[in-house]
């Protein structure tokens, strides 16, 4: 090959041909990083990497309906091969640009790798300005894509074709780093996008990105183990890092051995298969009193891969023991350190293996393991007594929940984001394999549902997906039906209509507030009505189910836990996406379980109810704590 050797194309053509070229590789395993561009053309891109794509067929073009929904897909195609491959996104200018911003915050904050390539606005200037141009009094070097940069984990903009040598291999450095992944944009000018530039073809050269697993510190290690034997009641939190790491079964060993509990994170579910002795299910504000009792009384917690979210450590209340300690093992020093924990930085496959070789003669004290297999019995009779409620006219979540979890294969994926179902799914759901729950809780982001089933599915077309989603979810975002039968991906859509926001209801009756402002529901006399107002209320002649059929979806409406149960029969052999519609009960709710989650009470209000909202919120605020060692 001629190093020197060069190549006139455009800037476009040029990052095309770079990102068909990007493979990955852990543990001897190499596969492409990216598995096609979805996109949505304007004229701030189709004569750029439109033009590319087309040219490059090889590299797969998608259609999206809509460009947040589009990186929901990408988002979720990366947590599905636990990041070892992920999606590109092109959109056009402006408003196609800031309909990215949504999708790209939740991929970062949920530590997922997508690639952003919305067009920009001219480089040469002359013509500004352009349509859907943001003008600024004050610089010429502005436009709407600067919103990406909070939200991005690497931002660049292409004002001259060749910075694109420079800008791909950061771009790709930062995707395929555990530590750094997040969304990547990469801002492309339209005119500079369809500049012509000698490009070396050493740029184009097969590159494979190979992922680390860092071990930890050693004297930290030493150190954590032995903190691991002077603990009486240990407890460990599996996060979204044990299933990317594909550590669950060196976990499950380390737990074996040692016999330490485990509780899970919303991203960390499936970590440990809900029928192990010594898995107590889900951790925090909507966590089992199973894990949650565990939590309050423990001295050391053991955080495998987690950031903490306020959802695991229950507001800073979930850890009562007075002089409870963290070891935090993460690939990211800036996790690890959390809590002021011994840090063990480091992949949490490796960081579990060497730990357990220092601990190869050390197990936890009988009877607290006896207690806690103990609690892990009782957990699951109580998800048992929610799957059994047959709550009538409309039925409840919880059976809704557990019917779908008996019907659906052991090898499906259940995927969620947003409302009163996450909640009640990371509780009740029981989780089989590392992939059988698949939660966007970092930004739970209504509109997640549907899109990020569809990217499951592209990554795992072999199994069924579950999209489970609430009607304001749905309403929010329900375009990526459309795609899924397009691309013949075929999604199983569990829709839960309560008329409204049965979460935030919740939660604003538990602030003293009536459910103001959560119920679809008409005005009366020019206010929308609350809880107060019963059943009494004109309802909206929505009818999502011919909605969902308009889209192209087979669907079933099902009025009783008898028609769902046999809907979810008929939906397993079905060909296209199809959609099972169903009411359920806004006020039958999973309860929590010895948990709280900080939501402040107005301080001031006429309202009595406020008033005593207010007062339980201070009394529970007061035992939030600061870990400081
Ligand atoms: C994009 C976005 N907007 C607002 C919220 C705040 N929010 C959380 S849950 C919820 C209501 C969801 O309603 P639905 O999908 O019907 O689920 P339900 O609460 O009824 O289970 C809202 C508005 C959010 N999470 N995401
Ligand atoms: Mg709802």
């Amino acid at each position: 090959m001629d190093k020197q050797a060069t190549k006139r194309m455009t800037m476009a053509q040029a990052v095309i041909s770079f990102l068909k070229n990007q493979y990955v590789e852990r543990d001897g395993v190499e596969l492409p990083f990216f598995a096609g561009c979805f996109g949505i053309f304007g004229h701030g891109n189709i004569a750029g990497i439109g033009q590319a794509l087309q040219q490059m067929p090889e590299f797969r073009y998608y259609q999206a309906r809509n460009e947040q929904a589009m990186v929901h897909i990408a988002t979720a195609y990366a947590k599905t091969r636990n990041r070892m491959q992920t999606l590109v996104c092109t959109s056009s200018i402006g408003p196609g640009a800031t309909n990215m911003v949504t999708g790209a915050a939740a991929a970062t904050i949920n530590r997922l790798p997508v690639l952003l390539l919305p067009g920009d606005m001219f480089a040469r200037r002359n013509v500004a300005p352009v349509l859907q141009q943001l003008e600024s009094e004050h610089t010429q070097d502005i436009s709407v894509n600067d919103c990406f940069k909070p939200v991005s984990r690497y931002w660049d903009r292409i004002t001259r074709p060749e910075q694109v040598l420079t800008a791909l291999p950061e771009a790709l450095r930062v995707l395929t780093s555990p530590v750094e992944t997040g969304a990547v944009t990469l801002a492309l000018p339209q005119d500079v996008q369809a500049e012509a530039y000698a490009y070396p073809e050493t740029l184009f050269y097969k590159r494979v990105w190979h992922i680390p697993r860092n071990r930890p510190d050693r004297r930290s290690l030493e150190q954590a183990a032995a903190w691991i034997r002077a603990s009486r009641r240990p407890l460990i939190i599996a996060g979204g890092g044990v299933i990317y790491s594909e550590a669950t079964g060196t976990l499950q060993r380390f737990v074996d051995q040692i016999g330490i509990p485990v509780g899970e994170t919303m991203a960390g579910k499936g970590s440990l298969c809900y029928d192990h002795p010594l898995s107590l299910g889900a951790i925090g504000a909507t966590g089992t009193f199973a894990a949650n009792r565990v939590a309050k009384e423990a001295d050391l917690i053991i955080g495998i891969g987690t950031r903490y979210s306020d959802f695991t450590t229950a507001s800073k209340t979930a850890f009562q023991h007075p002089e409870v300690r963290f070891i935090n093992m993460n690939v990211a020093e800036f996790d690890a350190a959390k809590h002021l924990a011994m840090p063990l930085t480091g992949d949490a496959k490796v960081t579990l293996e060497e730990l357990l070789a220092l601990l190869d003669d050390y197990h936890v004290d009988a009877g607290y393991r006896a207690q806690v297999e103990q609690l892990h019995v009782s957990w699951d009779a109580e998800v048992e007594r929610i799957y059994a409620i047959r709550n009538a006219p409309l039925p409840s979540q919880g059976e809704l929940i557990g019917a779908v979890n008996e019907v659906s294969a052991p090898d499906a994926i259940m995927v969620c984001a947003a409302g009163s179902l996450p909640g009640d799914l990371h509780k009740l759901w029981r989780a089989r394999h590392p992939k059988n729950y698949h939660m966007e809780y970092g930004y739970s982001c209504m509109g997640y549902e549907i899109a990020g089933g569809l990217g499951a599915k592209m990554a795992a077309p072999d199994r069924d997906v579950y999209v489970m989603v609430g009607d304001g979810s749905y309403l929010m975002m329900n375009s990526e039906i459309v795609t899924s039968i397009q691309e013949n991906h075929k999604l199983i859509i569990v829709l839960l209509d309560n008329h409204g926001f049965k979460s935030i209801g919740a939660l604003s009756r538990s602030l003293g507030q009536d459910g103001f402002g959560t119920r679809y529901a008409a005005p009366r006399n020019g206010i929308l009505p609350g809880d107060k107002d019963g059943a009494d209320v004109q309802e909206l002649p929505v009818d999502l189910a011919a909605n969902a059929r308009s889209l192209g979806a087979y669907v079933i409406e099902c009025e009783t836990y008898a028609d769902f149960v046999a809907a979810l029969e008929v939906v397993r052999t079905t060909e296209r996406t199809s959609v099972i519609y169903i009411q359920n009960d806004r006020y039958q709710s999973v309860p929590g379980y010895e948990s709280w989650w900080d939501v402040p009470v107005a301080e001031v209000s006429t309202s009595p109810q406020i008033q005593t909202a207010h007062a339980e919120w201070e009394a529970m605020r007061a035992q939030e704590r600061y870990f400081l060692g």
